[in-house]
């Protein structure tokens, strides 16, 4: 199947399906200009996770973990949505159920409107009390004191996201893999499917009988899985197929006058 031809089936499969799942990573934001973790000029190419992104950095250096976190929201800050953020948050009004099941903490798909979201690994603009749990949410950029403090209790604040060796939120991983294993088509986007336990989500909904198109200039190790695997940008391929779903009703539409 030539490109094109993938996009038709997937709008074709999209048009047929109801209850669709849109599981997404560092990728769909990558045309914006955030940088991925392992692609060429990724995160994880200049920095160490284990050095930033584990309990033990930030207990050991909260001011240096803070510093980095600082700069990512920064950079965030001045970056724009792409045409892949746009199209997910403008399916919410075409499908019955569309929900975004996120790893990324960059809060995009919220800016560009998507209704119903799901962030596995936390949101880089949410602080939480290291005493109390106590959850604010602070955009301004560059942070005013670094390591910021509670204002209620005066303890160090953390950045509310996932760290490795940390334990995903359970309420929400659950709801996660509830939503997966009752779709009928899941969107996956943008993800080298590597970390776990979010890379089990595709895995699940799969194996629970949906359809998986994946979204990805390159292969991953699911790719193998998929029913239809598009080699291309999302920002692309995305608004292609959305014009693709609006032509199919358009057609219908007449078909019924
Ligand atoms: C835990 C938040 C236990 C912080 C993140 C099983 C097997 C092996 C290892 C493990 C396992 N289970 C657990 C582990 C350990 C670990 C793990 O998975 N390690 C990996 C590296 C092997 N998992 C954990 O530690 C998890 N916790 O297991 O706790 C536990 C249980 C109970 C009690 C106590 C403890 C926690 C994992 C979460 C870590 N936090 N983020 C922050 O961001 O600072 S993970 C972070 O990395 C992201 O959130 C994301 O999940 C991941 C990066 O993946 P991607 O988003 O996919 O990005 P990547 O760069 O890899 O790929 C980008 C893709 O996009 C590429 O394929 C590229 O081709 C594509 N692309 C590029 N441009 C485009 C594009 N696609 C489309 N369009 C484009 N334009």
């Amino acid at each position: 199947m030539n490109t094109t031809e993938k996009h038709r089936y997937a709008a074709d499969l999209l048009a047929r399906s109801d209850h669709i799942v849109a599981f997404t990573g560092s990728g769909i934001s990558s045309e914006s200009g955030i940088p991925t973790f392992r692609g060429k000029d990724g995160l994880w190419k200049k920095f160490r996770a284990q050095d930033l992104a584990t309990p033990i950095a930030f207990s050991t250096n909260p001011k240096q973990v803070w510093e980095w976190y600082d700069w990512r929201r920064q950079l965030i800050s001045e970056k724009n949505l792409n045409p892949g953020h746009k199209t997910l948050a403008e399916w919410d009004n075409f499908f019955a159920s569309l929900y975004v099941i996120t790893q990324n903490i960059d809060g995009l798909h919220q800016k560009a409107g998507s209704k119903k979201i799901i962030e596995l690994h936390g949101n880089i603009w949410k602080l939480r009390c290291t005493q109390k749990g106590t959850i604010i949410e602070d955009h301004t950029t560059p942070l005013k004191e670094i390591p910021p403090k509670c204002k209620i209790c005066g303890a160090l604040l953390r950045p509310h996201v996932v760290w490795f060796g940390e334990a995903l939120d359970m309420a929400l991983l659950n709801q996660a893999l509830k939503l997966s294993s009752h779709a009928d088509l899941m969107l996956v986007i943008g993800t080298s499917s590597l970390v776990y336990p979010a890379a089990s989500i595709p895995m699940t909904a799969k194996e629970s009988g949906a359809k998986i198109i994946e979204i990805n200039p390159e292969s991953t190790p699911l790719t193998p899985h998929a029913d239809i695997s598009i080699r291309g940008k999302s920002g692309d391929v995305l608004p292609q197929i959305s014009e693709i779903l609006k032509q199919k009703v358009q057609k219908n539409r007449e078909k019924k006058k």
